[in-house]
């Protein structure tokens, strides 16, 4: 369906109606199922709703080159991001080409159908060089390519079903259609689009109201709410901030609505891209600041684009985009004068206040004074709700060591002093324990010893989300694996691993279960140290050497980084 609407031009609306969506119900149930993923139902959400018009589909062979090439559809339409949809090589060796699949929402739900045109296997380091500059893992997008996505590609025309289902922020989520017609029915005849990632502070708010001052426009708060960094603060805080930040806009001039955007983090090539995408909302400015989607620095330490490459590539597509750039320089607080001020606005000898987005999450990690020129109380409150300061957040200590190193008794020890002191609830995982209550069935091959692990890493970081501290103390003998329980539970509190790094031959002398003599004697194979590895350890938070201390003076030294972290005080 082809809607023709005043701005935007035309948009793509790939929803069948009430009863083809039925037929195609039916029909979906004798096709073969692919369950979308996170970012994918993000970008069908898009497509199918016309977000990304003139898409019709997830990007064939010929369009994928030719966007990856010249940033262009194969028919000369400008268009930056491949929009693929990437399987498993084993789902793909059973699709062939004109075969129709269903495409379903993780809980099953038919999302729509896609006639399958193009299956191909993309070089992604290639596809990473052309759309990001660079094949460096460091940039978050070149990572999921490398490391999340199916190694297969499908292409294909869709036929909408039914539209994924948020219940989240309902009445703040509108479709292009539904932004167009607000717009329309309200006379709002030039809108500027505000994108972000982030909570909205003062800056950002003197930013959008310059903007839409400077061009006599409306203004739509636009923030994505589908993927974006990780690490990023999540959605549901975000947008309980724009809640607040909204009412400093008169309500006559301004509003909010959620964008399900999975971001890439493209840098100029995601600029452009989300430009197109507020076009199609309706927009007809689209602001663009400083390091607009920027994903921050590479292997090397260096930023992966300039701070204005994006401004550069949106201002050379500007005459055919269909929206126009309202470009950005940094604001500062400028205090002589108690108001913001874009950075190249700056008189001689003014003085300039600025907190950078590092310095503003260090402040909240530690509890810090945030001031009122910088943001509302209201925001920084929300915000201190969801990311209390570290004594009040919960925390993984994660010892990793050979069997009689001392991991138990120390993590015993600490545990009743973590109990001693109170304010936290403490669970102890140990080695022995989880095998008998989490893991019993598995054995010792390095296959059953990563899953042993993954499954401590989970419930641990279900902890530390929760506010607890857990006290892990399995032998943990891969870096690898160790650095995915790491990775699970930072962002959800504090990690800290510990190597209890007793030799071998100590612990083989002190052989408190008999264990080592059995495996040297062969009856236990795959015995860590003897007949298995163990990856010791390159940069844990502590390293204990359990001949130079008690159980108890270990425990001490661990409470003590604990303190020096924040995590106790
Ligand atoms: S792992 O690798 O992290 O999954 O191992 P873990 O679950 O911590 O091991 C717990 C205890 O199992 C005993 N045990 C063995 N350890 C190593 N290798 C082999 N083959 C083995 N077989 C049994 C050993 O007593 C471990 O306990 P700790 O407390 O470390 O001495």
């Amino acid at each position: 369906m082809e809607l023709i609407e005043p701005h935007g031009g035309s948009l793509k609306n790939l929803y069948l109606d009430g009863e083809a969506a039925e037929a195609e119900k039916v029909k979906a149930q004798r096709l073969r199922s692919w369950d979308l993923t996170e970012r994918q139902m993000c970008d069908i959400e898009l497509l199918l709703n016309g977000g990304f018009s003139p898409l019709e589909g997830f990007m064939g062979k010929a369009d994928y080159e030719s966007v990856l090439q010249q940033m262009r559809l194969v028919d000369g339409t400008l268009w930056p991001m491949p929009v693929t949809l990437d399987v498993s090589e084993a789902f793909a060796a059973e699709t062939s080409a004109g075969e129709e699949i269903a495409l379903r929402s993780p809980e099953g739900r038919l999302i729509a159908t896609m006639a399958v045109s193009d299956i191909w296997t993309p070089d992604k380091s290639r596809e990473a060089e052309l759309v990001f500059g660079a094949d460096d893992r460091a940039h978050p997008a070149v990572a999921y390519l490398h490391h999340r996505a199916g190694n297969v590609y499908l292409g294909g025309r869709l036929r909408g079903v039914e539209a994924p289902i948020h219940y989240d922020f309902r009445n703040l989520r509108k479709t292009p259609e539904e932004t167009r017609r607000f717009f329309q029915e309200r006379g709002w005849s030039r809108v500027v689009a505000f994108q972000t990632r982030n909570p909205m502070h003062r800056a950002h708010v003197e930013l959008t109201f310059r903007a839409a001052k400077e061009v006599k426009a409306n203004l739509m708060i636009h923030p994505v709410v589908g993927m974006t960094k990780p690490g990023d603060i999540d959605h549901y805080s975000r947008v309980r901030c724009y809640e607040h930040v909204i009412k400093n806009y008169p309500r006559q001039t301004t509003t909010l609505s959620l964008l399900p955007l999975a971001m890439r983090m493209g840098g100029p090539r995601e600029a452009v891209w989300h430009a197109i995408i507020r076009k199609n909302f309706g927009c007809t400015h689209f602001i663009v600041g400083r390091d607009h989607a920027g994903p921050g620095a590479n292997s090397q330490g260096e930023d992966f684009y300039g701070p204005y490459d994006a401004q550069e590539l949106v201002r050379k597509y500007q005459d055919e985009l269909g929206i126009e750039m309202i470009p950005f320089r940094m604001m500062v607080y400028v205090e002589d004068r108690a108001e913001y001020v874009p950075i190249d606005e700056v008189k001689e000898g003014e003085s300039v206040l600025k907190i950078s987005g590092t310095e503003f999450r260090r402040r909240l990690q530690q509890g810090l004074e945030i001031p009122d020129w910088f943001s509302y109380p209201e925001v920084v409150a929300e915000l201190r709700k969801t990311h209390p300061p570290r004594h009040k957040q919960g925390f993984v200590v994660f010892f990793t060591g050979l069997s009689g190193s001392g991991k138990s008794t120390i993590a015993n020890a600490l545990m009743v002093k973590l109990l001693e002191m109170g304010g936290r609830r403490v669970t102890l995982l140990d080695g022995d324990l989880v095998r008998k209550h989490l893991s019993s069935e598995l054995t010792f091959s390095k296959e059953h010893r990563d899953l042993n692990i993954r499954r401590i890493g989970f419930v641990a970081a279900e902890i530390a989300k929760n506010g607890g501290a857990a006290i892990c103390a399995p032998i943990a003998p891969y870096a690898a694996t160790r650095r995915e329980v790491r990775e699970m539970v930072e962002p959800v509190g504090g990690f800290i691993e510990v190597h209890v790094a007793t030799p071998l031959e100590v612990c083989e002398q002190r052989d408190v279960k008999g264990l080592y003599a059995k495996a040297r004697a062969g009856l236990i194979k795959e015995f860590t140290g003897i007949s298995d590895p163990y990856e010791e350890p390159e940069n844990p938070e502590l390293c204990i050497d359990t001949r130079e201390c008690t159980p108890e003076e270990a425990a001490q030294q661990v409470i003590l980084k604990l303190e020096s972290l924040g995590f106790i005080r």
